[in-house]
């Protein structure tokens, strides 16, 4: 099978969980629910979730029995960026290529929604039967990377940098609370799902953590370089906002190199796994050069 067809089944299988999961809800207020499902299928890269069923694989689990983490990953993270778009963070007006959850539904309910995903993420991974160790252990992993040592701690870290100067090793740390523990954690909560030894957890780890910030770097160079149109949000929203970003500090010709090494340094975290690897590889490569 084709690298374009596996990521393609991974989506899908992403995308009817999700909407089974949405709908099986009785008694929700009609406004949360629909505000809760536009930021959840608006279009999103199901990035994380894709990493998380990849990290099951590559340890030699079956990635059905990662679905559930790899969905309540993916709402932790619409949930992240419903909130981050709010006015009292970084007050956007675009989001996956449609108006923000608070400019559709207004500031309280898009606190709600981001609110009530966080919240299905852990009444999902918590309904998993049977609950055994390697799910403590996996949805106790999400939570922390979810929390004050990871993407909050790091939104803490964005908001008290605004406006001011970084050195390129506070910007490292900043982003890999802020965006590298969650994709971390992706991968790490498949790989214990699918009974990782402790050896592999660690080479993922290492994989995960350079996969975070080259994705990061990317980031920051498509909001230089990218389209409006096919990236979904706001060109140059970064400087508009003064926010140091790797771009703004080593420039865009360093930053690109920095992104080639972190991806060879990725990919070379994994060989031990032999062709097993081969996907998240390719995965790898894909998001070096995605322009969204
Ligand atoms: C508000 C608690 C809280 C946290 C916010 C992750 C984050 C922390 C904010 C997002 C801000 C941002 C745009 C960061 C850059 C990296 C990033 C997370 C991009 C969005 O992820 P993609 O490209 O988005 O995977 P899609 O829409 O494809 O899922």
């Amino acid at each position: 099978m084709s690298f374009e067809s596996k990521l393609a089944e991974k989506r899908e299988l992403i995308e009817s969980f999700l909407k089974r999961y949405m709908q099986s809800k009785e008694g929700v207020p009609g406004k949360i629910q629909r505000a809760m499902e536009y930021s959840l299928f608006a279009g999103g890269k199901r990035l994380r979730p894709i990493l998380t069923l990849a990290g099951c694989e590559i340890c030699g689990g079956q990635s059905l029995q990662a679905v559930p983490f790899a969905c309540a990953v993916e709402m932790i993270h619409t949930y992240s960026l419903i909130h981050d778009d709010l006015p009292a963070m970084d007050n956007d007006d675009y989001r996956r290529g449609k108006p923000t959850n608070h400019k559709v539904f207004g500031e309280g309910i898009a606190v709600l929604a981001g609110d009530g995903l966080l919240n299905c993420a852990f009444e999902l991974m918590l309904g998993v039967t049977p609950f055994d160790e390697r799910c403590l252990r996996a949805a106790r992993l999400i939570a922390g990377a979810g929390g004050r040592e990871g993407m909050i701690g790091g939104q803490v870290l964005d908001l008290e940098n605004e406006g001011k100067e970084m050195s390129i090793g506070d910007l490292k740390e900043m982003h890999k609370k802020k965006t590298g523990a969650l994709i971390c954690a992706s991968l790490l909560s498949g790989a214990l799902i699918g009974g990782c030894s402790g050896k592999e957890l660690s080479c993922i780890r290492g994989f995960g953590e350079k996969l975070g910030l080259a994705f990061q770097i990317q980031d920051d160079i498509l909001d230089v370089t990218g389209e409006k149109e096919v990236l979904g949000k706001d060109i140059g929203s970064d400087a508009s906002k003064n926010k140091p970003t790797y771009v703004s500090i080593i420039g865009l010709d360093e930053s690109r190199k920095m992104l080639e090494s972190l991806t060879a340094e990725a990919k070379n975290c994994i060989k031990g796994f032999g062709d097993g690897a081969l996907f998240l590889k390719q995965l790898t490569d894909y998001l070096m050069v995605r322009e969204f």
